[in-house]
C-alpha cells in the first residue's frame, strides 16, 4: 500500500523544515498534546519513514497543520523530528508559519497575528510580510523555566562538568565552557555529537524533569552547548545536539529559550532583554525575555524568539510498504 504526503520543504536559519501539507493522519485527543500521544502510538512510522533515511537525513524535521482543539487558537501544529515528536519546536514553527501562510494554509483573523497550539500549550506568532513573502516569524513561546542547577557528570575525554537543566518548550541539559569543554571550535562537531551523547545519558541517570503542568512532556532531549559569540553585535552562540547525530544548524528556538530561562534565572538578564544568539553555522534569532511569570508554582519567563525562513521546493514523498525501508532507517 502506497502512502503519499504533499511536503513544503524549507529551511530556517538553515535547518531543515518539511511542511507535511498533504497526508496527515486523522488524530484523536482533546487537546495537541493528546493528539501528541495519540500520533506516537499508532502513527509513528510517518515520522520516521519522513525524516530518518532514505527520505530525510540526521538533520530532518517538520511537521503537520490541525485545526487547533481550542476556540482562541487559529491553528495546531505537530511536530515530527529525527529525535522524537517534539512538544515544541522553534526552528520548525517558524518554518511551517511561514510556508503555510505563503502558500495559503493558515488565514490569520488578525492580519500579522497568529495565535497556535502546540502540544507544549499555546504560543503567539507575530509575522511580517513582504509582497509574497513573510519576512519574519516572532513566537512568543510558552512559559521556560530551570528544571536543575549544578547536576555533576562525568564524561570521557571531558572530565566532569557542572550542567543545567533548562526547558524552553523541551528539556535541555545546558553545557558552558568548562574544564574539557573549551568552546565550539575547540571542539568541532563530531567531538561536540559523541561528547553530547555521553552528557545526555549522564544527566538522564541523574535527573527526571517533569513538566509541572503536563507529565507527558518529561526528560532530557537536548543539549546545548554554550559560548561567547563570534560577531560582535551578538551575545551568545550555542550548538545544540538533538536525535542522535544532528547538531542544529538554526540557534535553535526552544534551546534560546531555555537559554535566555537559565540567564534570566542567575540574574543575567532581565525582563526586556534582548539576546542575539549565533548557531554552530553563524544563523541568527533575536531572543528577548518578554516577562516573568511562574508555571506550576516555579519561577518562569515568557521568551520570544524571532526569525526567518525560506522554502526550497514542493516534494511528493511516497512511503510504500512494498519497499524494504518503508519506515525509514538509521545507522
Ligand atoms: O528550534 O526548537 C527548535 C529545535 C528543536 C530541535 C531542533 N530545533
Amino acid at each position: 500500500m502506497r502512502h503519499t504526503f504533499f511536503c513544503i520543504d524549507g529551511h530556517t536559519a538553515g535547518n531543515p523544515v518539511r511542511l507535511v501539507a498533504g497526508g496527515a493522519p486523522l488524530l484523536r485527543g482533546a487537546s495537541m498534546s493528546d493528539r501528541r500521544q495519540d500520533f506516537l502510538a499508532r502513527y509513528d512510522w510517518i515520522r520516521t519513514g519522513l525524516c530518518f533515511e532514505p527520505r530525510g537525513h540526521d538533520m530532518m524535521s517538520g511537521g503537520f497543520l490541525y485545526p487547533p482543539t481550542r476556540a482562541d487558537a487559529d491553528v495546531g501544529i505537530l511536530f515530527i523530528e529525527t529525535s522524537g515528536c517534539l512538544p515544541m519546536c522553534g526552528h520548525g514553527t517558524i518554518g511551517i508559519i511561514t510556508f503555510g501562510l505563503e502558500h495559503g494554509l493558515i488565514q490569520p483573523t488578525t492580519p500579522g497575528r497568529l495565535k497556535v497550539e502546540v502540544p507544549a500549550g499555546v504560543i503567539d506568532i507575530a509575522y511580517s510580510v513582504a509582497g509574497e513573502k513573510v519576512t519574519s516569524v516572532r513566537i512568543t513561546n510558552v512559559p521556560s523555566y530551570v528544571a536543575a542547577r549544578g547536576v555533576e557528570v562525568e564524561v570521557a575525554e571531558l572530565g566532569r562538568l557542572r550542567v543545567d537543566v533548562s526547558y524552553g518548550g523541551n528539556y535541555y541539559a545546558i553545557v558552558e565552557p568548562q574544564g574539557g569543554y573549551a568552546g565550539l571550535d575547540a571542539m568541532g562537531a563530531d567531538r561536540l555529537i559523541a561528547a553530547s551523547r555521553l552528557v545526555r545519558a549522564a544527566v538522564r541517570e541523574k535527573v527526571e524533569p517533569v513538566h509541572p503542568l503536563d507529565p507527558t512532556i518529561r526528560g532530557v532531549s537536548h543539549v546545548l552547548w554554550a559560548e561567547r559569540p563570534r560577531a560582535n553585535d551578538a551575545d551568545g552562540r550555542n550548538a545544540v545536539f538533538y536525535g542522535d547525530k544532528a547538531i542544529d544548524r538554526s540557534p535553535c528556538g526552544t534551546g534560546t529559550s531555555a537559554r535566555l530561562a537559565h540567564l534570566a534565572d542567575r540574574g543575567d538578564l532581565r525582563v526586556g532583554d534582548r539576546f542575539v544568539h549565533e548557531s554552530y553555522i553563524g544563523s541568527r534569532f533575536i531572543g528577548r525575555v518578554e516577562e516573568a511569570t511562574t508555571l506550576g508554582g516555579v519561577p518562569a519567563i515568557v521568551p520570544s524568539i524571532e526569525g526567518s525562513a525560506v522554502a526550497t521546493g514542493f516534494n511528493t514523498i511516497w512511503i510504500d510498504r512494498a519497499d524494504p525501508f518503508w519506515a525509514g532507517f538509521q545507522v
